[in-house]
Protein backbone atom coordinates (compact mmCIF):
# COMPACT_ATOMS: atom_id res chain seq x y z
CA UNK A 1 0.00 0.00 0.00
CA UNK A 2 1.25 3.94 -1.20
CA UNK A 3 2.43 5.60 2.36
CA UNK A 4 2.36 9.35 1.52
CA UNK A 5 3.90 11.66 4.06
CA UNK A 6 2.43 15.16 3.78
CA UNK A 7 0.79 18.59 5.59
CA UNK A 8 -2.12 19.97 4.81
CA UNK A 9 -0.43 23.39 5.03
CA UNK A 10 1.81 22.03 2.15
CA UNK A 11 1.53 22.99 -1.13
CA UNK A 12 3.98 20.97 -2.50
CA UNK A 13 2.50 17.70 -0.88
CA UNK A 14 -1.31 19.11 -1.96
CA UNK A 15 -0.32 18.69 -5.74
CA UNK A 16 1.12 14.78 -4.82
CA UNK A 17 -2.38 14.48 -2.76
CA UNK A 18 -4.37 15.41 -5.46
CA UNK A 19 -2.82 13.47 -8.10
CA UNK A 20 -3.56 10.33 -5.55
CA UNK A 21 -7.38 11.09 -5.28
CA UNK A 22 -7.35 11.96 -9.11
CA UNK A 23 -5.87 8.56 -10.19
CA UNK A 24 -8.24 6.42 -7.83
CA UNK A 25 -5.29 5.19 -5.90
CA UNK A 26 -5.49 3.66 -2.12
CA UNK A 27 -2.92 4.83 -0.09
CA UNK A 28 -2.39 5.69 3.89
CA UNK A 29 -1.93 9.35 4.73
CA UNK A 30 0.72 10.01 7.60
CA UNK A 31 0.24 13.40 8.82
CA UNK A 32 3.23 15.77 9.68
CA UNK A 33 2.94 18.52 11.86
CA UNK A 34 6.68 19.33 10.52
CA UNK A 35 7.22 20.94 14.47
CA UNK A 36 10.43 18.93 14.32
CA UNK A 37 8.48 15.78 13.53
CA UNK A 38 10.34 16.25 9.98
CA UNK A 39 14.12 15.64 11.59
CA UNK A 40 13.35 12.68 13.57
CA UNK A 41 15.95 10.11 12.37
CA UNK A 42 13.50 7.52 10.99
CA UNK A 43 11.81 10.43 8.82
CA UNK A 44 15.33 11.44 7.58
CA UNK A 45 16.09 7.85 6.44
CA UNK A 46 13.01 8.63 4.04
CA UNK A 47 13.81 12.20 3.28
CA UNK A 48 17.37 13.08 4.30
CA UNK A 49 16.34 16.61 3.30
CA UNK A 50 13.66 16.50 5.93
CA UNK A 51 10.86 17.59 3.45
CA UNK A 52 7.57 16.46 2.72
CA UNK A 53 6.05 15.07 0.09
CA UNK A 54 7.56 11.89 0.52
CA UNK A 55 5.76 8.39 -1.05
CA UNK A 56 6.61 5.42 0.05
CA UNK A 57 5.53 2.43 -2.25
CA UNK A 58 6.72 -0.35 -0.46
CA UNK A 59 10.04 -0.70 -0.28
CA UNK A 60 10.72 1.63 -2.46
CA UNK A 61 10.86 5.77 -1.46
CA UNK A 62 10.43 8.59 -3.56
CA UNK A 63 10.40 12.40 -2.50
CA UNK A 64 10.43 15.63 -4.68
CA UNK A 65 6.90 16.59 -5.17
CA UNK A 66 7.69 16.47 -9.05
CA UNK A 67 9.62 13.06 -9.15
CA UNK A 68 6.59 11.73 -7.22
CA UNK A 69 4.16 12.77 -10.27
CA UNK A 70 6.15 11.33 -12.94
CA UNK A 71 6.74 7.59 -10.49
CA UNK A 72 2.82 8.20 -9.92
CA UNK A 73 2.24 8.21 -13.55
CA UNK A 74 4.51 6.13 -15.23
CA UNK A 75 3.28 3.11 -12.48
CA UNK A 76 -0.62 4.00 -12.30
CA UNK A 77 -1.07 5.37 -16.32
CA UNK A 78 -4.70 5.93 -16.08
CA UNK A 79 -6.34 8.21 -16.06
CA UNK A 80 -3.43 9.86 -17.53
CA UNK A 81 -2.38 12.95 -16.56
CA UNK A 82 0.72 13.66 -19.51
CA UNK A 83 0.81 13.74 -23.19
CA UNK A 84 2.60 11.73 -25.73
CA UNK A 85 3.17 15.18 -28.06
CA UNK A 86 6.10 16.92 -28.00
CA UNK A 87 4.96 20.77 -27.77
CA UNK A 88 2.02 19.69 -25.16
CA UNK A 89 4.87 17.96 -22.56
CA UNK A 90 6.66 21.13 -23.25
CA UNK A 91 3.91 22.86 -22.60
CA UNK A 92 3.27 21.17 -19.19
CA UNK A 93 6.81 20.64 -17.84
CA UNK A 94 7.00 24.57 -18.46
CA UNK A 95 3.90 25.06 -16.71
CA UNK A 96 4.84 22.70 -14.09
CA UNK A 97 8.41 24.05 -13.45
CA UNK A 98 7.83 28.07 -13.57
CA UNK A 99 5.37 26.99 -10.64
CA UNK A 100 7.91 25.12 -8.51
CA UNK A 101 10.84 27.90 -9.52
CA UNK A 102 9.14 31.13 -9.60
CA UNK A 103 6.24 31.29 -6.71
CA UNK A 104 7.46 29.74 -3.64
CA UNK A 105 10.26 32.32 -2.99
CA UNK A 106 7.59 35.27 -3.94
CA UNK A 107 5.11 33.65 -1.68
CA UNK A 108 7.34 33.22 0.96
CA UNK A 109 8.00 36.88 1.53
CA UNK A 110 4.39 37.61 0.79
CA UNK A 111 3.71 35.11 3.78
CA UNK A 112 6.16 37.37 5.93
CA UNK A 113 4.67 40.40 5.14
CA UNK A 114 1.26 38.94 6.01
CA UNK A 115 2.64 37.10 9.17
CA UNK A 116 4.54 40.29 10.21
CA UNK A 117 8.15 38.39 9.81
CA UNK A 118 10.49 41.49 8.37
CA UNK A 119 10.96 41.76 4.94
CA UNK A 120 11.57 45.41 3.26
CA UNK A 121 9.60 47.10 0.62
CA UNK A 122 11.83 45.78 -2.38
CA UNK A 123 11.63 42.54 -1.40
CA UNK A 124 7.49 42.34 -1.14
CA UNK A 125 7.57 45.05 -4.76
CA UNK A 126 9.71 42.19 -6.51
CA UNK A 127 7.47 39.68 -4.70
CA UNK A 128 4.38 40.94 -6.25
CA UNK A 129 6.14 41.85 -9.92
CA UNK A 130 7.10 37.70 -10.30
CA UNK A 131 3.48 36.89 -9.17
CA UNK A 132 2.22 38.88 -12.09
CA UNK A 133 4.51 37.92 -14.21
CA UNK A 134 3.63 34.39 -13.59
CA UNK A 135 -0.11 34.99 -13.48
CA UNK A 136 -0.22 36.70 -16.65
CA UNK A 137 2.09 33.79 -18.00
CA UNK A 138 -0.43 31.66 -17.25
CA UNK A 139 -3.42 33.76 -18.31
CA UNK A 140 -1.77 33.93 -21.81
CA UNK A 141 -1.84 29.87 -21.67
CA UNK A 142 -5.16 29.59 -21.33
CA UNK A 143 -6.91 29.41 -24.08
CA UNK A 144 -10.39 31.19 -24.06
CA UNK A 145 -13.31 28.50 -23.44
CA UNK A 146 -10.79 25.70 -22.72
CA UNK A 147 -10.84 24.19 -19.74
CA UNK A 148 -7.26 23.58 -18.94
CA UNK A 149 -4.04 24.15 -20.51
CA UNK A 150 -3.88 21.71 -22.78
CA UNK A 151 -7.43 21.94 -24.31
CA UNK A 152 -10.21 19.32 -22.77
CA UNK A 153 -6.83 17.44 -21.81
CA UNK A 154 -6.75 17.57 -17.63
CA UNK A 155 -2.87 17.09 -16.78
CA UNK A 156 -0.50 17.97 -14.51
CA UNK A 157 0.46 21.33 -15.49
CA UNK A 158 -3.55 22.04 -14.42
CA UNK A 159 -2.52 20.02 -10.79
CA UNK A 160 0.89 22.01 -10.32
CA UNK A 161 0.14 25.08 -11.29
CA UNK A 162 -3.84 25.10 -10.34
CA UNK A 163 -2.84 23.65 -6.48
CA UNK A 164 -0.57 27.00 -6.30
CA UNK A 165 -2.42 29.36 -7.85
CA UNK A 166 -5.03 28.55 -5.07
CA UNK A 167 -3.38 29.92 -2.43
CA UNK A 168 -2.15 33.24 -4.32
CA UNK A 169 -5.49 35.28 -2.96
CA UNK A 170 -4.81 34.38 0.24
CA UNK A 171 -1.17 36.28 0.10
CA UNK A 172 -3.59 39.32 -0.70
CA UNK A 173 -3.00 38.79 -4.32
CA UNK A 174 -6.37 39.25 -6.06
CA UNK A 175 -6.95 37.15 -9.12
CA UNK A 176 -9.66 39.12 -10.36
CA UNK A 177 -7.28 40.99 -13.31
CA UNK A 178 -6.79 37.57 -14.54
CA UNK A 179 -9.79 36.79 -16.18
CA UNK A 180 -8.92 33.12 -17.55
CA UNK A 181 -7.20 32.22 -14.51
CA UNK A 182 -9.99 32.50 -12.21
CA UNK A 183 -12.36 31.12 -14.81
CA UNK A 184 -9.80 28.11 -15.02
CA UNK A 185 -9.36 27.80 -10.88
CA UNK A 186 -13.21 27.99 -10.37
CA UNK A 187 -13.93 25.26 -12.24
CA UNK A 188 -10.61 23.22 -10.65
CA UNK A 189 -12.57 23.94 -7.50
CA UNK A 190 -15.37 22.31 -8.02
CA UNK A 191 -13.55 19.30 -8.37
CA UNK A 192 -13.66 16.61 -5.59
CA UNK A 193 -9.73 16.28 -5.37
CA UNK A 194 -9.63 20.09 -4.67
CA UNK A 195 -12.59 20.12 -1.92
CA UNK A 196 -11.03 17.46 -0.04
CA UNK A 197 -7.67 19.23 -0.08
CA UNK A 198 -8.55 22.74 0.70
CA UNK A 199 -7.86 24.36 3.91
CA UNK A 200 -10.99 25.50 5.84
CA UNK A 201 -10.63 29.06 7.04
CA UNK A 202 -10.74 27.77 10.50
CA UNK A 203 -7.26 25.76 9.55
CA UNK A 204 -5.76 28.59 7.82
CA UNK A 205 -6.36 30.63 11.15
CA UNK A 206 -4.85 27.87 13.16
CA UNK A 207 -1.78 27.49 11.10
CA UNK A 208 -0.33 30.54 11.24
CA UNK A 209 1.20 30.38 14.12
CA UNK A 210 3.17 26.97 12.97
CA UNK A 211 3.86 28.77 9.08
CA UNK A 212 5.14 31.93 11.44
CA UNK A 213 7.41 29.46 13.42
CA UNK A 214 9.05 27.92 10.43
CA UNK A 215 9.56 31.24 8.30
CA UNK A 216 11.25 32.76 11.28
CA UNK A 217 13.67 30.06 11.16
CA UNK A 218 14.05 30.36 7.35
CA UNK A 219 15.57 33.99 8.13
N1 LIG B 1 11.20 20.72 -3.83
C1 LIG B 1 10.48 20.03 -2.79
C2 LIG B 1 10.07 21.04 -1.73
C3 LIG B 1 9.49 20.38 -0.51
C4 LIG B 1 9.29 21.37 0.65
O1 LIG B 1 9.86 22.46 0.67
N2 LIG B 1 8.46 20.96 1.62
C5 LIG B 1 8.21 21.78 2.78
C6 LIG B 1 6.71 21.90 3.02
S1 LIG B 1 5.93 22.79 1.72
C7 LIG B 1 8.80 21.10 4.03
O2 LIG B 1 8.74 19.90 4.14
N3 LIG B 1 9.34 21.90 4.97
C8 LIG B 1 9.85 21.40 6.22
C9 LIG B 1 11.35 21.58 6.33
O3 LIG B 1 11.97 22.03 5.35
O4 LIG B 1 11.91 21.28 7.37
C10 LIG B 1 9.26 19.31 -3.39
O5 LIG B 1 8.76 19.76 -4.43
O6 LIG B 1 8.85 18.27 -2.87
Amino acid sequence: MLKFYYSRLSINARRVWVTLLEKNLEFKPVLMKLNGDQFQPDFLKLNPFHHIPVLVDDDFTVFESLAILDYLEAKYPQPSFMSTDAQEIAKIRTIELVTVNELPSASIILMKDMLEVEVSPQQIEKAKQTMATALKYFEANLIDNSPYFIGDKFTYADIVAGTAVASIPFLGISLEPYSQVSKWLDNLQQRDSWKQTALTPEQIEQSKAVMKAILQKRN
